[in-house]
């Protein structure tokens, strides 16, 4: 393996941050573990706005946590109200390009009012405090509007990603036994609209929504059943411009997130007010380092809990101006998240791995034509970023000027758990280095056992944190089974980890990704990295083939940057590739080419169906399947929003 490289912080860059060298990194940490209690308890007074104080900061009987209770608050105040009576009133808040070139820039004093206006549509439709609404939008203004103004009533929301299909809408509809929906009749993608309220149609033929709210953005055509659906901006008309935000309990239910388990039916996460606030308000500070001058782009889907987390509720919170762009990273050239960077000076970028595979794949041309001075920071969620990726987005994105923070984090852990502060943590490439303060994970085994550093095990989170999920909707006996008894007496990820001699943990990818070939326990990540790392290779996944021999062997699937060449011939140098990177026993016993690999909608490899394609006996030429494969991956693609 190549040697590790080490980015430690630029002086000039720590002597501004929050939290400037690694001493004061450690003296947060120490505290938070000798005294969460008083640890979380002062940061909740300081970085919250509260109707009423709170009278216990934890309450925790395993696997039910309650945070700060007593208190009452209210996220969409902390996000708007708090800064109206500050210079930040008239600062931008949401700063929003759409497809077509269409901008806006929504001061904190205008959001404030169209959260309120809108808000006093949904109490006009009967909601209150406690109700349900489904949220399916495009990535356009008013899909903040519409969560904050849920927030403001104390409505728990739930967003599905606009690239879902009606049945996966339905499902959750249904599980959330929401009473409204609100949506758009449609958003841009590629140059074309999008329909989302046709999808809302077809959902609820057989369902009992009492409202349907939808927005006019592409002017497309939508049918409006009278009674049911309403235009937004005719509901909206009526409305006023006063609406106090409710104060509510600490664990009033915030919003329910779907998101994909181990089984079928999806996930119904649920987060709760007062911790999740407190969470995604102190990572921007901490991971992001915010400063009020700053633009700050995450390109996520406010369908994804990235967008949730740091879109909407963390950025707004923190007073920061935060980017919304609409449509595909690729339209009209493969140069617009650059021209937009280069348009709004956007200064802290936060994006994934497989967005910037994809945007490195179409050569430097692209981000070198625009001007990318503004940045000065920039993020990676969503899966290991191999190192060749880092390399790239450092140099040629960040010009070797920017920290990188490899944050890692889940839809159930609310925001950032491991991640480098920048100006604190020397970075290694591929590593999302340290705990956050408060934050006590592990690397063990079966039993629980923390295993010895550099070995692999599983990654574990030893005590709740104020972000973290509450419960499954409607089926706490899953939470419990899922997250809380696998391991005795710690949060399970699901992911497989190691720490090195630094303490750095090093996230290996999914457990159930791992396959095991002649005993070797091997992570798929590491051959997908060390196959990404030849020149030639734009991205890679590695799926376990069963094996009479071996037990499994490695299969791998790569697609190519632009080149051409002979694929045998290339199919045997990956293979030696892979062996003198890892050894012999990684070696890929087969190396199949693709156009694209099969993502899910956010952008994850679907590993699942290519291990299918090579377990199937049905399936015998490879080129057919991975044909359709690509099919697959295109039709996802044009919905895929890089969470
Ligand atoms: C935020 C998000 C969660 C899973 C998680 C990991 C993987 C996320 C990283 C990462 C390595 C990272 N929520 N993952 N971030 N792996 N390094 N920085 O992605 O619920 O959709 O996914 O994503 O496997 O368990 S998620």
């Amino acid at each position: 393996m190549n040697a590790e490289a080490v980015y430690p912080p630029s002086a000039g860059f720590s002597r501004r941050a929050h939290v400037g060298d690694l001493e004061q990194y450690r003296d947060l940490y120490r505290r938070a573990e000798e005294n969460p209690e008083q640890f979380w308890g002062e940061l909740a007074q300081s970085e919250l706005f509260w109707f009423e104080p709170f009278s216990s900061v934890l309450e925790w009987h395993p696997p039910n946590v309650k945070w700060f209770t007593g208190g009452k608050t209210n996220l969409a105040y902390n996000c708007l109200d708090r800064h109206l009576n500050t210079p930040r009133a008239a600062k931008t808040a949401i700063l929003w390009e759409g497809e077509p070139g269409d901008q806006r820039a929504v001061s904190y004093q205008e959001l404030h009012r169209l959260v309120s206006r809108f808000a006093n549509v949904l109490k006009a439709r009967g909601l209150k405090a406690g109700d349900r609404a489904i949220i399916y939008m495009p990535m356009v203004p008013e899909a903040a509007v519409a969560m904050l103004a849920c927030a403001r009533l104390g409505v728990t929301h739930s967003v599905v990603f606009g690239g879902f299909s009606s049945e996966a809408l339905k499902a959750r509809i249904e599980d959330l036994g929401a009473r409204v929906v609100i949506t758009a009749d449609g958003g841009w993608r590629r140059g074309k609209p999008v329909a989302l309220k046709t999808a809302v149609d077809e959902a609820i033929q057989s369902l009992d929504v009492a409202d349907v709210i939808v927005l006019r953005r592409t002017g497309g055509a939508v049918r409006m059943k009278p009674g049911r659906d309403h235009w937004w901006h005719d509901l909206e008309a009526d409305a006023g411009d006063v609406c106090p935000a409710e104060p509510l309990d600490s664990e009033h239910p915030l919003f329910v997130l779907y998101t994909s388990g181990t089984t079928g039916k999806p996930k119904g996460i649920l987060h709760t007010t007062a911790g999740y606030a407190l969470h995604t308000t102190l990572t921007m500070k901490w991971v992001f380092d915010l400063r009020e001058e700053d633009v700050y782009w995450c390109t996520a889907d406010v369908g994804w809990v990235t967008g949730h987390s740091y879109v909407v509720y963390g950025p707004l919170s923190a007073g920061a101006t935060t980017l919304m762009y609409e449509g595909a990273p690729d339209y009209p050239g493969f140069d617009r998240w650059w021209s937009i960077v280069e348009r709004h000076r956007v200064s802290i970028l936060y994006t994934s791995p497989t967005a910037i595979r994809a945007l490195l794949r179409q050569g430097d041309q692209w981000p070198d034509s625009h001007d990318l001075a503004s940045l000065r920071l920039l993020g990676s969620v969503g899966e290991p970023i191999n190192p060749a990726a880092w390399e790239w987005y450092h140099r040629t994105i960040g010009k070797g000027r920017c920290p990188i923070v490899d944050t890692w984090w889940q839809t159930e852990t609310g925001a950032i758990l491991i991640s480098p502060l920048p100006g604190a943590t020397p970075a290694k490439p591929g590593s999302a280095t340290l705990p956050l303060p408060g934050v006590i994970p592990a690397v063990v085994d079966f039993h629980g056992k923390p295993v010895p550093r550099g070995e692999k095990g599983f990654l574990v989170i030893q005590r709740p944190w104020p972000g973290m999920l509450r419960t499954i909707l409607n089926d706490p006996a899953r939470y419990e089974s899922q997250y809380w008894q696998r391991i005795p007496g710690a949060y399970f990820t699901g992911d497989a980890a190691r720490q090195d001699e630094d303490g750095y943990f090093w996230i290996l990818g999914r457990v159930d990704d791992a396959i095991n070939v002649s005993g070797h326990r091997l992570s798929t990540m590491e051959v997908e990295s060390a196959l990404v790392r030849h020149p030639l290779v734009a991205e890679a996944a590695v799926v376990g083939k069963p094996d009479e021999i071996t037990g499994q062997a490695v299969c791998a699937f790569v697609t190519l940057k632009n080149v051409d060449r002979d694929h045998r011939d290339l199919g045997a140098e990956l293979r030696q590739w892979v062996t003198h990177e890892i050894g012999a026993f990684a070696r890929p016993a087969e190396v199949r080419f693709a156009d694209a690999l099969p993502k899910t909608r956010s952008g994850k490899i679907m590993r699942r169906l290519l291990r299918e394609i090579v377990t199937s006996h049905s399936v015998t030429g490879d080129v057919t399947t991975l044909e359709d494969m690509a099919v697959v991956s295109r039709l996802a693609a044009q919905h895929d929003d890089e969470a």
